[in-house]
């Protein structure tokens, strides 16, 4: 298995993804990744640890971080359109960082070593069941989510730990899904829950925890155009790390907020229970909304790390998103002295 050394906060600056360079590097790399599966057909009977071995090698100065192999996440469809409403303030995270450094607790609860810890994971096939006020509920597979329609978004992301990533989603809008299936007058929160398959998943053995991890939304929310329901991440397919096959993506919430490999989707009346709210009420919230002047009770959130670079910046009220947000959230809630609680990292 390839091992990935560098770890993602120790990149220098000069790492950092521009725009013009994420775009020929995923054309570059397509290329490279037909000509390896050739090559392992050829030489008749590779295993598949030499497979995966051989095909995330990647091209010269491209290595990542993966325990699946690339033909898993090269599905018809990807790249999709980028929408240009959704600019960044900051470069692309670098691919390797964001791909390296994740929560993901199903999986350990070690940042840097859940990528390796996902082998076991099948995310392919999946189902999602919708269900609950509805007047549509149904099942549906990958095939069907994307069928929605694919687009590529480039969001920023803050975890609450106060590191943060810019990179570019594919996927379709939640709304479109929430339409489909027609809920009734009395839904007015979503609820998400994510698999629970101890036997693929080592953190799921723990019993600290009650899995399997749940959150919820507003309804209003759901429908807000933001809230994607990401399949892909730098133009492929969900690696197993970032939440395959199907996770969601609410750019204005902190990271815990963005479930990941959805299993079911349930209208419902009542505020839904979630998962980090349930486990430490005081330091979770359910709206999990990004505010600099909210302190976490053991960090101040005042700035944020960027994988990759490590570069420090000023967090922005809801994630710099209340442009976009309009009337959802509309007051920015202010506590005294936020800005003396110690900061998560050294600067
Ligand atoms: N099912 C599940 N989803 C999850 C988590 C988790 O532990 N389990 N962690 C959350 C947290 S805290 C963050 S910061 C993001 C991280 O997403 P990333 O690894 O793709 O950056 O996933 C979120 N979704
Ligand atoms: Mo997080």
């Amino acid at each position: 298995m390839f091992v990935h050394r560098t770890p993602p906060w120790a990149l220098p600056e000069n790492a950092l993804t521009d725009e013009r360079e994420y775009h020929s590097r995923r054309l570059h790399r397509r290329a490279f990744l037909v000509g390896a599966a050739g090559l392992c057909a050829a030489a008749g009977g590779c295993t598949r640890q030499n497979e995966v071995e051989r095909l995330n090698r990647g091209t010269p100065g491209e290595h990542l971080p993966l325990s699946e192999p690339w033909a898993d996440l090269d599905r018809p469809g990807y790249p999709a359109a980028r929408n240009h409403a959704y600019a960044l303030d900051r470069p692309l995270t670098p691919e390797p960082a964001a791909l390296s450094h994740n929560n993901f607790y199903e999986f350990g609860t070690q940042t840097s070593a859940v990528w390796r810890n996902v082998a076991e994971f099948l995310p392919r096939p999946w189902q999602v069941t919708v269900t609950g006020a509805v007047e549509r509920p149904m099942v549906l597979d990958l095939d069907d989510i994307e069928r929605l329609g694919l687009e590529e978004r480039t969001y920023r992301f803050r975890c609450v730990e106060a590191w943060a990533m810019a990179v570019p989603w594919t996927g379709v809008p939640l709304r479109k899904l929430v339409e489909r299936c027609r809920p009734l007058g009395k839904a007015r929160f979503v609820r998400f829950v994510s698999f629970h398959r101890p036997s693929q998943a080592p953190g799921q053995r723990s019993r600290k925890f009650p899995w399997p991890y749940y959150e919820g939304l507003k309804l209003k929310e759901a429908v807000h155009e933001l809230a994607l329901l990401a399949t892909g991440i730098y133009g492929h397919a969900l690696p197993r790390q970032n939440g395959a096959p199907v996770r969601l993506v609410v750019p204005w919430k902190y990271g815990f907020k963005n479930i990941k490999s959805i299993a079911r989707i349930e209208f419902v009346e009542t505020l839904p229970s979630t998962f980090w709210n349930d486990l430490v009420p005081r330091e979770y919230t359910f709206d999990g909304l990004v505010n600099p002047q909210v302190p976490h009770p053991r960090w101040s959130q005042a700035k944020e790390k960027l994988l990759g670079s490590g570069a420090v910046r000023a967090t922005q009220w809801l994630n710099g998103y209340a442009d976009l947000l309009g009337d959802l959230h509309p007051r920015q809630p202010r506590v005294d002295g936020w800005h003396q609680a110690p900061l998560p990292f050294k600067t």
